[in-house]
């Protein structure tokens, strides 16, 4: 096993990505758990919460997403929330032990003028909690970017969620060089980039791959990759068809490759914890995964409470990042 030399790499091919993803599971864990022990504290989870500071309505259609207007879910649109219900949250979670808050806006692109201004506000108040600031307010311009970063936004969540083979049976209202740019435009203004993607979508392993590997090339690689495993909701597209249950082995594969790919990164084990048990995410954990969302409450759907979370990350031995 060669994992010392050269572990930071940006040119990886899709094979070589493959034969990681394809490695006897314990095999590929034991891997992934190397190269995390040596660029990691392995007890040490980093804790974000999440809120969605606008809801509902969004005019793009990803099949998954529960927020667009074009699907009847069980979301109801809400305007953007006042700065100050937003730091009120954001200070009752950083008492509950989350060191980064980060705001969702439904939006297909962040708006300009009075919201932009009331989402800098909440920015500014975030940090002045000490805490991790990170939105995600879909595309953004370099000057909205800039802005942020002026705003002292520590980082900005914008997932490439599939393979680009794959990416325009999820969307077709954007595409995924319009995904690339706007992460070039954060990468530019300076801003952490919290990237990552969705699986469980009926994607193959190779658009797994194929999305490590977009990401992978990224120079410098995210700051942080999300691995959402689908929180499948009423009246989405990807509920009603009903793609196979993907094993939760396919995601814990995924994490250790991620891991194996971008070492210095945090791998955030995201949304769809509620349907893993508790030794699958044990598994994600040794994999590599150092980053959870910590709240009972995801964007629109639920997360485990703060008490079993609590309870998982005692008995695992994990402590807070
Ligand atoms: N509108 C912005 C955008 O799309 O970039 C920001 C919010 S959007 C809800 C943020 C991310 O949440 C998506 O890119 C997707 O990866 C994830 N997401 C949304 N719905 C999901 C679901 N049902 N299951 C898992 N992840 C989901
Ligand atoms: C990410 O990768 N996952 C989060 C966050 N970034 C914004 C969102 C998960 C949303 C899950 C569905 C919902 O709660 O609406
Ligand atoms: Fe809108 Fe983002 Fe949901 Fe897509 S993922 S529908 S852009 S809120």
């Amino acid at each position: 096993m060669n994992v010392a030399a050269n572990d930071i790499r940006h040119d990886w091919e899709l094979d070589e990505v493959r034969a990681v993803y394809d490695m006897p599971l314990l095999d590929l864990v034991y891997r992934a758990a190397t190269v995390h022990r040596r660029y990691h504290d392995p007890r040490k989870v980093q804790r974000c919460s999440l809120l969605s500071i606008k809801t509902g309505g969004c005019p793009e259609d990803c099949s998954y997403c529960p927020q667009s207007a074009r699907f009847e879910t069980p979301v109801d649109r809400e305007p953007l929330m006042a700065v100050e219900t937003v730091l009120a949250a954001a200070r009752r979670a950083r008492d509950a032990g989350a060191t980064r808050f980060c705001m969702g806006a439904a939006w297909r692109s962040a708006k300009s003028g009075r919201p932009f201004e009331q989402v800098l506000q909440m920015v500014r108040g975030v940090r002045d909690l000490q805490m991790e600031a990170c939105v995600t307010l879909g595309m953004l311009t370099d000057e909205q970017a800039r802005a942020l970063a002026e705003a002292g936004l520590t980082a900005y969540n914008h997932n490439l969620d599939t393979s680009e083979e794959f990416y325009s049976e999820v969307i077709t209202t954007r595409t995924y060089k319009d995904r690339l740019e706007t992460l070039q435009r954060v990468r530019s203004a300076g801003v952490s980039v919290c990237c990552g993607g969705i699986v469980g979508m009926g994607e193959a392993a190779v658009d797994r791959c194929s999305m490590l590997l977009t990401l992978a090339g990224f120079d410098p690689h995210p700051e942080s990759v999300p691995v959402n495993l689908l929180v499948r909701v009423p009246g989405t597209p990807l509920h009603a068809e009903e793609p196979p249950a993907v094993e939760p082995l396919e995601l814990v594969r995924t994490v250790a490759t991620a891991r194996i790919l971008m070492p210095k990164s945090r791998v955030r084990l995201s949304a769809g914890r509620e349907s893993l048990t508790a030794e699958a995410q044990g598994l994600c954990f040794m994999a590599g995964a150092n980053s959870i969302f910590f709240g009972d409450k995801l964007l629109t759907t639920p997360n485990p409470d703060i008490g079993s979370d609590e309870t998982l990350l005692g008995s695992l031995g994990l402590t807070s990042a």
